[in-house]
């Protein structure tokens, strides 16, 4: 039963390269930072977020240090690879 083997690895295996061969569009979940930051003064504000469409619950999440901003530290650490 070779050819059984084989044709169940290659069912297995198609969908991983297909997966590679997919162009890397970012995922809507993951914005950039820079994409947000529209003024670009470093800190993302509620605003910003908000025009993004990140959602208060996320922004809050991010916000670590309460300060009403969201840097691209605290950004990464909520959206890794998205900074
Ligand atoms: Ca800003
Ligand atoms: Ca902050």
């Amino acid at each position: 039963m070779k050819s059984f083997k084989l044709l169940f690895a290659f069912v297995f295996l198609v969908p991983f390269f297909v997966h590679a061969q997919t162009p890397s569009n970012p995922p809507a979940k993951t914005p950039s930072f820079k994409s947000i930051d529209k003024d670009n003064n470093g800190q993302i504000t509620k605003e910003e977020a908000k025009a993004a469409g990140v959602s208060d619950a996320d922004f809050k999440k991010a916000d670590k240090n309460k300060n009403g901003t969201v840097d691209a530290k605290e950004w990464a650490l909520i959206f890794p690879g998205g900074a």
